[in-house]
């Protein structure tokens, strides 16, 4: 949950030669920025450095990562809803050129993964995720049922394919990001995207753990005690201690508030952290990490500080 690099003077060193999609499709490259945070951090896993949207370039559907966030050249909303495109699959297996070459080079284990079919169609659809707005994403949502599963059906087959060759060249585990989970009431994600998760996760997670992202879910959490998932990350609205119990068989991950990690003192972490010391006695299947990504202009150091205050812990 790092998005990430944007934290790390070394990522933004190599961004001042690179352009990203260089940075994404050189499997040199790629790998060098996966493996930036275990030299320069110290982290116990890496995450594949890529992005949900690699997806959606595999389907040839093209991405203009230049200024800002990323943007669909021909958003869906522009072409009456109608996917046409010719798949790129050259594109996915750059990364699992990426995945032999980190694993060839570090033991750490190594995170693979997708975005959620939601989050992946309402960027196809309204072209950018910019400051959340997604109108005309959702306006087909609620209006064209059919014609989004289908397009939620076409994102899985492909997010699968593309989950079995990362598995296929060593990742260690999975992550399925469903950054706008809280864009729809909890109850029509379980009736309207759910199902689709279950098709992408349950393939995924009989091979390798994984860990489902459902970001700004509410009560949803305390409704995913049955699924297939080996952890849940947790957005950094929601209090742990919530969740905790009914998801007492999963391991948990998250929370960690990114503002806070970019405005406190040394001092103010080591008292926030101590703090998710207390709830880790309760909850020992805790992964440290953020709630959401890394803000851009986080001190480096406090992420260093964070790394080395959860390893003093012991
Ligand atoms: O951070 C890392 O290096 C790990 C690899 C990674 C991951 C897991 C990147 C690299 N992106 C992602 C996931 C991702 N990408 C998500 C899900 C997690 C989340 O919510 O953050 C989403 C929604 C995206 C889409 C995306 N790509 C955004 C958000 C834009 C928006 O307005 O909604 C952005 C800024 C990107 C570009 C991107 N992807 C990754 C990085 C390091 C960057 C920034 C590029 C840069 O400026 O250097």
């Amino acid at each position: 949950m790092r998005q990430a690099g944007r934290a790390l003077k070394n990522y933004r060193e190599l961004k001042q030669k690179h352009t990203f999609s260089e940075l994404l499709y050189t499997p040199e490259l790629a790998a060098e920025v996966t493996l930036l945070p275990e030299k320069d951090l110290g982290v116990d896993a890496l995450i594949l450095f890529s992005d949900i949207l690699v997806v959606l370039e595999g389907m040839g559907v093209e991405v203009d990562y230049q200024n800002g966030g990323p943007k669909i050249i021909q958003p869906l909303k522009e072409k009456g809803g109608i996917l046409k495109a010719s798949p790129r699959p050259e594109l996915f297996e750059r990364v699992y050129r990426t995945i032999e070459t980190i694993k060839s080079s570090s033991q750490t284990p190594l995170i693979g993964f997708c975005g959620g079919p939601l989050t992946v169609f309402l960027y196809l659809f309204q072209g950018s995720g910019h400051q959340g707005n997604f109108d005309d994403a959702l306006k087909f949502f609620y209006t064209e049922p059919e014609k989004t599963s289908q397009l939620f059906e076409t994102i899985v087959t492909t997010s699968l394919q593309y989950a079995q060759g990362q598995i296929d060249h060593g990742i260690d585990a999975f992550q399925i990001f469903e950054t706008w989970a809280g864009v729809i009431p909890t109850q029509l994600y379980f009736s309207r995207v759910m199902p689709h998760i279950r098709n992408l996760a349950e393939k995924i997670a009989a091979q390798v753990p994984t860990i489902f992202f459902p970001r700004i879910f509410s009560t949803g959490y305390h409704q995913l005690s049955e699924e297939c998932f080996k952890g849940i990350s947790i957005d950094f609205i929601t209090p742990l201690d919530q969740v905790s119990k009914p998801l007492q068989n999963f391991a948990l991950q998250g929370n960690l508030d990114p503002h806070l990690i970019k405005y406190y003192s040394h001092q103010q972490l080591e008292s926030y952290l101590s703090d998710y010391l207390q709830f880790y006695h309760r909850h020992p299947r805790w992964i440290v990490n953020l709630g959401h990504g890394v803000l851009p202009e986080t001190p480096e150091d406090n992420l260093k500080k964070i790394v080395d205050i959860i390893k003093n812990f012991g």
